[in-house]
């Protein structure tokens, strides 16, 4: 789908849309200079100097003069998990070497975790994403083409990017021929529901495609159980993938680690209708989903419809280029709050938060960190095989990791 041209001349004052659709406008607009002081930004809250039962007050202020309180909760011990931050005292920690998660009272159910990645965590996440998103994982892009047995990462990695990657057979044969932009994708409610929509991102059935052109239409892939983002169900006849160990450790980790009790406030708090007293010991992310953006790329608002009854921690990490996150209420009627995410941070929705409207309207040009530059050296990797990667994420990527405990809805209800 091509981008509609969004200068302030183009449409007239929006009187008709939602407080969400407006703000996904704003955001989108590259006509007009970015004002980033309106996104949240946890590098400019004020903290208080004095805790209460176990949390720190903070006041965030808009660049519009706005204020909103916030919250500070110190997590529990990362490190041992092999991530976090506190050991690797990482950039942008400068108040306080522990992790925190950052409740914001707007948002009830939404936790937000800055910069609790290290780097080479980071790093060795993008590997894993890039890696996985083969069979048996499913990609959008399988279902148009018959993609090389090592996946498209691999087989770019091997060095066989002018190899032609051949059309699925039913593909060829409903093939609409459509050369629309290949960048701009739009991928909408649910995001990568939008799998058509890639048609305008790939070339006409009668043209040939590369390996080389291909990787950079990829979109999203599934891993763990798989999900139907057309039927919009969970295929759990299909079985279930493993999911890569470094996503998983990530996932729950960091959800096992949330004190979910001082997160929600004490039981009598609206927000604390679901007993969240079991994740620390239980949360078992088993399926998820694996976003590829690209520079002009977004992803509409949406509530994740499968899960609507949910109430445990969706879990995602933030990698690459930064973005503006927009996290509202259970209507588009509510004005939703834009958030700054940087690599390395992570983000729940949890409880209420389940059900709430969010999106990404906006990938951040020139916001790659150096750590993640295609220059960086690291031991983990072959210089070259690093090299790859950076180069991936240089030319305008941000890949968004987020997961689902399933398990313990299947266990509760087989029939779900
Ligand atoms: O990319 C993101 O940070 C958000 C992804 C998301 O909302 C989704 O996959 O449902």
């Amino acid at each position: 789908m091509s981008r509609k041209k969004c200068t302030p001349a183009a449409f007239p004052a929006p009187t008709n849309l939602t407080a969400f659709r407006c703000a996904e406008r704003l955001w989108k607009d590259r006509a007009r200079p970015l004002d980033l002081s309106l996104a949240f930004d946890p590098q400019h809250i004020s903290w208080d100097a004095a805790r209460l039962e176990g949390r720190t007050r903070g006041i965030w202020r808009a660049g519009d003069g706005t204020e909103e309180v916030v919250w500070r909760v110190t997590m529990g011990d990362l490190a041992a998990a092999g991530i976090g931050q506190s050991r690797w005292k990482g950039k942008g920690r400068e108040d306080d070497n522990n992790d925190y998660a950052i409740v914001i009272p707007r948002v009830p159910g939404l936790v937000f975790f800055p910069r609790i990645l290290p780097e080479h965590v980071q790093r060795a996440l993008v590997a894993e994403t890039l890696q996985h998103a083969r069979s048996p994982n499913l990609t959008q892009l399988d279902k148009l083409y018959d993609l090389p047995r090592e996946g498209l990462w691999g087989a770019w990695a091997a060095g066989k990017g002018d190899e032609v990657v051949p059309r699925a057979v039913e593909e060829q044969e409903g093939a609409t021929g459509s050369t629309g932009p290949s960048s701009g994708s739009q991928m909408c409610a649910a995001g990568p529901a939008s799998i058509g929509r890639e048609r305008d991102g790939v070339k006409s059935a009668r043209e040939t495609v590369t390996v080389r052109e291909l990787l950079p239409k990829l979109r999203w892939a599934n891993v763990g159980f798989h999900y139907n983002w057309t039927t919009k169900v969970y295929e759990f006849e299909r079985g279930c993938v493993p999911l890569p160990p470094l996503i998983h450790r990530c996932c729950r980790d960091l959800a096992r680690q949330t004190p979910w009790d001082r997160i929600f406030g004490d039981s009598k708090t609206p927000s604390r209708s679901h007993d969240c007293s079991t994740w620390a010991r239980d949360y078992e992310p088993d399926a998820g989903l694996v976003n590829f953006y690209q520079l002009k790329d977004s992803l509409t608002s949406h509530v994740d419809q499968a899960e609507v009854d949910a109430v445990s921690p969706l879990v995602s990490f933030s990698l690459g280029h930064s973005s503006i996150f927009l996290v509202g209420g259970t209507s588009r009627d509510v004005p939703p709050l834009a958030i700054l995410l940087r690599s390395g941070d992570g983000l729940c929705l949890a409880g209420e938060g389940r059900r709430v409207y969010h999106g990404l309207p906006r990938v951040l040009e020139d916001s790659l960190p150096d750590y993640l530059l295609a220059s960086h050296s690291d031991s983990a990797f072959e210089a070259d095989d690093w090299r790859l990667f950076g180069e991936y994420l240089e030319r305008g990527a941000r890949i968004n990791v987020n997961r689902r405990d399933l398990r313990g809805r299947l266990l509760k209800n087989p029939n779900f």
